[in-house]
């Protein structure tokens, strides 16, 4: 149910493209595949949740600006693929990948900082990641990730709700909770899923994206 209206939408959307027509096309990722495991039991799709190790590069003159592996706490990062929690480059170049796949993204201004640039990263610079899958997990957005979530199944999720089932999701894989980062997590989930500003990701909310492409 869910993936045909995915599909539909989908399909639906590449009509409405197709009929604009006119338009410049949208600059692309350019995705490279570095290594590929010979086993794959699933593939990276919009609204799950991925586990990374990533090396940022300027692709002007290929310095690094950042490495998972070797800069902070050199753990490897989670975030939830399709839901701009990243930028637009990484949400469309990391789609089916499996666990221990390599890519090289190459990403164009408009699908990473733009004019304004941020941080060590200039404006309009290209850039450059490589980037490993470390891990895959249900993202707070299948259908059954939502009938998981509505613990009093009131067809819609409270902050409470969604913090609980990250902090299952956290410990079921053996991560620890941590309920000052779930905290924030689950802030940054509503202020991008609650888009009437209730207080609650409705059923409609959670399902409905218009603007994931
Ligand atoms: C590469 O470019 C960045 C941004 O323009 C600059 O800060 C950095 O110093 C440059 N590095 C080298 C090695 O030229
Ligand atoms: C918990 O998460 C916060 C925010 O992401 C982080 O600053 C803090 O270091 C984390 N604490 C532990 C014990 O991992
Ligand atoms: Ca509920
Ligand atoms: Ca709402």
């Amino acid at each position: 149910m869910f993936l045909s209206f995915l599909t539909w939408f989908c399909i639906c959307t590449s009509l409405f493209l197709y009929v604009q027509g006119a338009k410049l096309p949208e600059p692309e990722v350019k995705i490279e595949v570095l290594e590929k495991p010979f086993f794959c039991h699933r593939k990276s799709k919009y609204g799950d949740m991925l586990l990374v190790h990533y090396d940022g590069f300027l692709e002007s003159n290929g310095t690094m600006f950042h490495s998972s592996r070797s800069h902070g706490d050199n753990n490897p990062v989670w975030f939830t693929l399709g839901i701009r929690e990243v930028i637009k480059g990484w949400d469309k170049g990391l789609q089916d990948m499996c666990i221990g796949e390599r890519r090289k993204l190459t990403i164009p201004p408009t699908l990473a900082y733009g004019k304004e640039g941020k941080g060590k990263i200039p404006p309009d610079s290209t850039l450059i990641f490589n980037i490993e899958i470390m891990d895959i997990r249900n993202g707070p957005r299948s259908h059954e990730s939502f009938r998981e979530m509505d613990l009093d199944d009131d067809w819609k999720l409270s902050k409470q709700e969604v913090k609980e089932y990250l902090r299952k999701e956290f410990e079921k894989h053996g991560y620890s909770a941590n309920d000052t980062h779930h905290e924030v997590m689950v802030e940054d989930i509503f202020k991008k899923e609650d888009e009437d500003e209730d207080g609650f990701i409705s059923a409609r909310e959670f399902t409905y994206k218009h603007d994931e492409l």
